[in-house]
């Protein structure tokens, strides 16, 4: 057995030396937060390095999210995935909205825009669906039922940084995208989040919300929260940057190299790749089927008894837990599919930093089951 721990992800950071200049001038210039000079520099680098409209920064995904739903003034009933992290549900309950389950296509793990029309009622407002582990969803159709009923399109895309489709950001889609800048993605300030939209007077209204709402000393135009990146985030951000692609590279590579090798074992099937998307190699999800010689639990505890700390992303669904149960649509009779992929999936490790050898040594625990 190895002695030392592998997790599912580790953090990428730049080199300590080249983050300390900034740290330098943030003691120099006693500017911590509200918008200071890093803040405004990252969110116009990042707009460029996205190839978005807009960014408004936040200090967290969850309160960008919870922010989006203010911004567009969303209420009632929202149309949404169990399939994904707490964060994106528990949004909507902090703002008074009732989530509605819709369950998932097997191939993408995302929202089955088929289902979503039979889930509209008179008080649904908005569509919230996840492009899980960065996959996107499918956007012209969820586009086209939006338009149709008149609802708001917003995308939990905390998994989705870097991710394009046919070359144009997949953060462009729908009325706005959040995105998650935590310890644990393919981009990360610490924590950190972004909404990102393609109307200035939305942002606009954005970026009063995060800062409680003042417009200027004296106007206050609605309750908002305190939203903000902080500086030290925002420099961070800003340096991070400037590794992005090469750290997306070297997940790839890693993607590549399991995805490979495990094509052939008989029982663990990987996640179709979509063509014309450029991934970003945020997770690798394996679906374990009854044809593999151990049940999902028991490989996640054989890996784990090997050190290898892999999750099980996302199980239990949202739509198990105590706060959500009740609701109607949270019946697992009505979410067949995201109930089934919740007992089998497995996430593996993968992080820029993970060394080949131990990829491959998960590669032959998974490959020998017997
Ligand atoms: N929507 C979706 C679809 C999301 O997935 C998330 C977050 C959000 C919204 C909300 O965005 P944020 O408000 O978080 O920006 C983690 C993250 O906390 C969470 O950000 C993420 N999704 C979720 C999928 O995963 P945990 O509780 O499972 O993470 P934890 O602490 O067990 O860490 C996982 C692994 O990462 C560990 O094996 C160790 C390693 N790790 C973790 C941290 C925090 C490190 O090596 N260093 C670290 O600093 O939730």
């Amino acid at each position: 057995m190895e002695d030392k721990p592998t997790f599912l992800t580790r953090p990428y950071l730049p080199p300590l030396e080249d983050f300390l200049p900034y740290l330098a001038e943030i003691w120099e210039s006693r500017l911590l937060t509200n918008g200071g000079p890093f803040h405004q520099q990252f969110e116009e680098k990042l707009r460029h390095y996205l190839g978005v409209g807009h960014v408004s920064l936040f200090a967290s995904g969850t309160l960008a999210l919870m922010t989006a739903l203010q911004a567009l003034r969303i209420t009632g009933e929202v149309i949404t995935t169990p399939y994904t992290f707490a964060a994106t549900t528990h949004a909507l309950l902090w703002n008074g909205i009732k989530p509605v389950f819709v369950d998932i296509r097997r191939d993408t793990c995302n929202l089955d825009e088929e289902l979503v029309e039979a889930a509209i009622t008179p008080r649904t407002t908005a569509i919230l669906p996840v492009h899980c582990y960065g996959n996107p969803c499918a956007s012209e159709r969820l586009q086209q039922i939006a338009d149709t009923y008149g609802l708001k399109l917003i995308y939990d895309a905390a998994h989705a940084f870097g991710v394009t489709v046919d070359g144009s950001s997949l953060l462009a889609q729908g009325d706005l995208a959040m995105l998650s800048f935590h310890a644990t993605k393919v981009f990360n300030t610490f924590e950190g989040g972004a909404i990102v939209c393609h109307d200035l007077k939305l942002k606009q209204r954005i970026d009063y919300l995060k800062n409680f709402g003042f417009a200027d000393e004296v106007t206050v135009v609605a309750p908002g929260i305190n939203g903000k990146m902080n500086e030290f985030q925002a420099a961070l951000g800003l340096l991070q940057l400037e590794h992005a692609d090469r750290a997306i590279a070297a997940r790839m590579a890693i993607d590549r190299r399991y995805r490979q090798a495990l094509a052939t074992v008989a029982g663990v099937e990987c996640l179709a790749v979509a063509t014309r998307v450029k991934r970003n190699g945020g997770y690798f999800p394996l679906l374990i089927g009854a044809e593999y010689p151990l049940s999902r639990d028991q490989l996640y505890d054989r890996l784990r008894q090997q050190q290898i700390h892999v999750r099980r992303y996302f199980f239990p669904l949202i739509s198990d837990l105590p706060m959500y149960r009740g609701i109607p649509s949270a019946a697992p009779a009505n979410l067949p599919v995201a109930t089934s992929i919740a007992r089998q999936i497995l996430c593996l490790p993968i992080y820029p930093d993970l060394d080949l050898p131990t990829v491959d040594r998960i590669i032959d625990i998974v490959s020998s089951p017997q």
